[in-house]
């Protein structure tokens, strides 16, 4: 990504042809472009002006609304501009042709506007990513998970506990002055414990979230597994309400995982068809159980599924469902209570199964504090942190000098600095923005 001196520009609404275009311009030239562009010249700041727009030899782009937000209070912290014209292909490469012919000005690289608002401090970086994320939002769930985030509330938990770490540091430091061993105060059980324990205790918390952040975001996962012929496939497709999966009366027909996403109770959920569990000396249907079984125990819900005819005895966990197949052919008087008697063929008692995986996802995210850890970087540098803070408190508990001590304090803390983006470390921003879509 090139200097920040360049001005950008950018098509900021979805791919024409649409009712609205939205293009925005941001960047130190955007108040010679207004005076170029607009009909009557710069408007007042933050006033939409109507009128007509015009490019170099003064022919009319189109006519419609624009904005002037000069810097620092706009979006970027730059000087911005946001022209609302006609939603067509023409009329979009014409507005683009005519902002990329001033000196300086280019089109925008995707995420570059949040990129300059990160590096003009109007947002950090994990309020960056619940920008990225609030866009990438499908479900109601993972849109809240967004808001608060761009809101910065996890933001503010993790400056808090950045803000602790470097006090505990500063009292560290103080204490370093004490060279003499009589005037050292004895830190074992002092202010610097209180607060590494403190810090211990809310990093631990907000760790033993069960992920659910990230489930939200990423999906939930079930697996369904059970003998072959069982009907796996059959029921898969049923869920997936399209052919997914290649459903024969061979045994071994499913080799690989196939997943298929849906959306269950307001939330992505991954599916997950396995190949059927059986003793095999066909390396790649053996191959597949391996991944059968890696897929299940990974999974937050399995389907275990046996048909009525071949009876079956599953290993079931609590948290697991238990479905028989195959009832148009067989139908068992005794079957344990909470088995689920389906037929993938007639569609019969799918809607029940349906209705139990819903009610286990609820059951998932009801009644849970709000969780925090949204993705995996934050989980990874928390963890490093909560590593660190131990390993300090340790070092306290057992009487090392102040210097060792402050050393892990200090680790933690820059393992924070990182996670909010105050320490640039230059490929995590990179990983962080090239995830956006561009005009954003
Ligand atoms: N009668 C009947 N046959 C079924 C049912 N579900 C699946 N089958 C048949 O059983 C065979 C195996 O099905 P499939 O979905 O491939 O099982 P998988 O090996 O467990 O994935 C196929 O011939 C299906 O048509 C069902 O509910 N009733
Ligand atoms: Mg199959």
């Amino acid at each position: 990504m090139s200097g920040a001196q360049d001005t950008i520009c950018a098509l900021a609404s979805g791919p024409p042809p649409s009712a609205i275009a939205i293009v925005r311009i941001s960047g130190p030239g955007v108040r010679d472009i207004c005076a170029a562009i607009f009909e009557h010249g710069v408007p007042a700041p933050r006033k939409m002006v109507f009128g007509r727009f015009l490019d170099v030899s003064r022919e009319t782009i189109d006519e419609g609304l624009g904005v002037f937000m000069p810097g620092p209070n706009s979006y970027t912290g730059e000087d911005t501009a946001e022209l609302y014209l006609h939603g067509g292909a023409a009329v979009i490469e014409h507005v683009l042709d005519t902002l990329c012919a001033f000196d300086g000005v280019r089109l925008a690289e995707p995420g570059e506007f949040t990129r300059r608002a990160f590096e003009n401090g109007r947002l950090d970086l994990v309020e960056a990513e619940g920008v990225a994320d609030l866009i990438d939002a499908e479900t109601r769930a993972q849109k809240s998970l967004a808001l608060e985030q761009l809101g910065g509330s996890l933001s503010q938990s993790y400056q808090s506990w950045r803000g602790d770490l470097l006090e505990a540091m500063a009292l560290l430091e103080a204490s370093i002055d004490f060279p003499d061993e009589e005037d050292a105060p004895d830190e074992s059980d002092g202010p610097v414990a209180v607060k590494l324990d403190m810090l211990e205790l809310a990093l631990a918390k907000a760790l033993d979230d069960d992920q659910l952040g990230e489930r939200i975001q990423d999906g939930f996962r079930i697996a369904i597994i059970g003998p072959p012929n069982a009907g796996k496939s059959s029921i898969l497709n049923r869920l997936a309400r399209r052919d997914a999966a290649i459903v024969t009366d061979i045994p071994g027909t499913t080799r690989d995982v196939v997943e298929v996403r849906v959306k269950i109770a307001g939330q992505v959920v991954w599916i997950a068809d396995t190949a059927g569990l059986r003793e095999t000396r066909d390396i790649v249907e053996a191959e597949g159980v391996r991944r059968a079984l890696e897929r299940a125990s990974a999974s937050d819900i399995r389907i275990r599924v046996s048909s009525s005819d071949t009876p079956y005895d599953h290993e079931a966990d609590e948290g697991d469902i238990i479905v028989l197949n195959k009832v148009d052919q067989t139908r068992p008087a005794d079957a344990s209570g909470n088995t689920i008697f389906v037929s993938a063929r007639t569609g019969e008692g799918i809607e029940a199964l349906e209705n139990d995986i819903e009610r286990r996802i609820r059951a998932f995210t009801s009644g849970r504090p709000a969780p925090v850890i949204t993705r995996r970087r934050h989980r990874l540098a928390l963890e490093t942190a909560l590593f660190h803070v131990k390993q300090a408190r340790q070092n306290l508990a057992a009487g090392f000098g102040a210097e060792l001590v402050s050393e892990d304090v200090r680790l933690a803390a820059q393992k924070l600095s990182g996670l909010v983006g105050q320490i640039g470390v230059e490929d995590i921003l990179g990983e962080v923005f090239s995830s956006f879509c561009i005009g954003k």
